[in-house]
């Protein structure tokens, strides 16, 4: 992983537009719907999450690729288990012919997964997985030790190995932040961290409010705090946003997994030093392509290769997993640039 290749950025730069012409929806939104059309419904964490906003924008670009597919995107206000539950019960009643997750808990999701494939309904996740038992496959967006690995080897690099960390992290329940939390401690356990303790893990639920407040409590419980790590696109720009609201530039950094859009300010005034991500408009877009493909006939079961339509294919693994590339980083140097893009 390092930074954008010739291939990828040329692709990142192609999907600019589809970014774009996306914009114009209301979100949630139902793409325009013919009689004959078959039905996705991509189930997300949470409303006003600009990420899975840019997800959707990738769904929307793949069903119009395919033809013959509408786009139902919808999710709770808040980040939630009952409220996803209440929605995929709804869509059940809706039949709609195939649900895309990103969950806000893996095992409580379960048994509406398995409600749906009852009713015929595919279902898979992304980003954020339900447990085995409750949908086809999961794709992940990459490697999770790798994500894990570049989040404490960026804020390593921006302390120069030295000082408090904490993590400020989504809910205690999401299945994408916990494995990612487990992966850096993997890496922290490296001999270049000895001097870089973790000192606290926090949760803001995914909520810009109560990511601001741990990012603030954060600081007052440790005054020799240097860096966080946020896992999650909303608690590193809340974080940001607490870092320069309360004077702390150049006395704590944060780094994590954000976008370009919502950085470009922190990176540039110093708050922020480097983050990364992989491209959400490819991801939905990937997920998308794949649940088609399901939906006409494909095999997804373990030790099985799948379509991601532009993005190529993807192997899963035994425990149903597949992922579709690599993150970015990103810095003062391109910043500006991908921020146009998501
Ligand atoms: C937030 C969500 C999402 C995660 C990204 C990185 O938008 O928590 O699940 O994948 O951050």
């Amino acid at each position: 992983m390092s930074d954008i290749t010739r291939t990828s950025r040329r692709d990142l730069l192609k999907l600019a537009a589809i970014g774009a012409a996306g914009a114009a929806l209301p979100m949630p939104f139902i793409t325009r719907a013919r009689a004959d059309n078959k039905r996705i419904a991509m189930v997300v964490k949470n409303l006003g999450n600009s990420y899975f906003d840019a997800c959707a924008n990738g769904a929307k670009q793949a069903a119009a690729e395919v033809g013959g597919f509408e786009i139902i995107y919808t999710a709770p206000t808040k980040a939630t288990a009952e409220d996803q539950i209440a929605i995929i019960d709804s869509l059940i009643a809706q039949k709609v012919d195939g649900i895309i997750v990103s969950a806000n808990d893996a095992n409580a999701l379960v048994p509406v997964g398995k409600k749906a494939a009852s009713r015929g309904i595919k279902v898979i996740s992304f980003d954020s997985a339900i447990a085995k038992d409750g949908r086809i496959m999961h794709l992940n967006a990459s490697s999770t030790p790798l994500i894990g690995a570049k989040q404490v080897q960026m804020i390593a690099k921006t302390l120069k190995g030295e000082g408090e960390v904490a993590i400020l992290s989504a809910a205690s329940t999401m299945t994408n932040q916990n494995s990612w939390i487990a992966a850096m401690k993997e890496e922290w356990k490296k001999p270049e961290y000895a001097k870089m303790p973790l000192v606290a893990t926090v949760y803001g639920d995914d909520q810009d409010d109560k990511s601001y407040r741990e990012m603030q409590a954060l600081v007052k419980a440790h005054p020799n705090l240097k860096g966080v790590i946020s896992p999650t696109t909303i608690g590193i720009r809340s974080g940001a946003k607490a870092i320069i609201d309360g004077g702390l530039i150049g006395k704590v950094f944060i780094t994590g997994l954000g976008l370009p859009s919502e950085m470009k300010d922190a990176v540039l005034k110093g708050a922020c030093d480097s983050f990364a991500i992989w491209n959400p408009v490819e991801y939905g877009y990937s997920s998308t392509q794949i649940l088609i493909n399901i939906l006409n006939g494909a095999d997804a079961s373990a030790g099985k290769t799948v379509k991601m339509g532009k993005k190529g294919e993807t192997t899963i693994g035994d425990d149903g997993e597949a992922a579709m590339g690599e993150p970015f980083e990103f810095n003062k140097s391109n910043v500006e640039e991908f921020a146009k893009i998501f």
